[in-house]
C-alpha cells in the first residue's frame, strides 16, 4: 500500500531547531485533537485498530517507533524517527505500532474529537467494511 510521508520543514539556526504545524497547510485537515505516547516498553505493541473516519498525522518527537498500516489488501511498516516527518494515517487503515524506544516521543494530531464509536477494533470487522467501502 501506498505511505503517505508529510515533509514538515525545520527552521534550524545557531539555537537550535523550529517545526511548526498548521491545519490545512502543512496538516491536510483542519485540527480538533492533539494527544503524544510516551513510556512505552519496547515489547509493547499499541494501535490494533482502525477509524472510521479520523485522520491523524504521526511524528515521531523524540526516538523512534513502527507502523505497520493495512488497507485491507496491503501491509507496509513504516519507521517513524525523525520530528521532521509526518505519518499520514487516513481513515479505515488498519495501524499497529511496536518497537517503540524508551524514549519516544510519538505526538498524533487528529480531525476528530476523541470517539470510541469510530473505532472498529477487529480485524474481522475491519475487512468487512473495507469490502464494503470497494462495492460501493
Ligand atoms: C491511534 C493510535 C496511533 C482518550 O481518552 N483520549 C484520546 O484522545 C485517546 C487517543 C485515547 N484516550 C484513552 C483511551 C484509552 O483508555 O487513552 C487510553 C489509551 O488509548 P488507546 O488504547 O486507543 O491507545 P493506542 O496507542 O492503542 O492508540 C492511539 C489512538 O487511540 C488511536 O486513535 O490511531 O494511537
Amino acid at each position: 500500500m501506498e505511505v503517505k510521508r508529510i515533509h514538515l520543514q525545520s527552521h534550524g539556526d545557531e539555537r537550535g531547531a523550529l517545526v511548526s504545524i498548521e491545519q490545512n497547510k502543512n496538516i491536510p485537515f483542519k485540527i480538533k485533537r492533539v494527544y503524544y505516547i510516551y513510556d512505552t516498553q519496547k515489547s509493547v505493541v499499541r494501535g490494533l485498530h482502525a477509524h472510521k473516519e479520523l485522520k491523524q498525522v504521526a511524528i515521531a518527537l523524540k526516538g523512534s517507533c513502527k507502523f505497520i498500516l493495512d488497507d485491507g489488501n496491503e501491509r507496509a511498516e513504516v519507521l517513524l524517527d525523525s520530528p521532521s516527518s509526518g505519518l499520514l494515517i487516513d481513515s479505515c487503515i488498519w495501524r499497529e505500532m511496536h518497537d517503540f524506544t524508551d524514549d519516544c516521543v510519538l505526538l498524533v494530531i487528529a480531525s476528530e474529537h476523541y470517539d470510541e464509536d469510530d473505532y472498529i477494533r477487529d480485524y474481522t470487522q475491519f475487512k468487512k467494511v473495507v469490502a464494503n467501502y470497494a462495492n460501493k
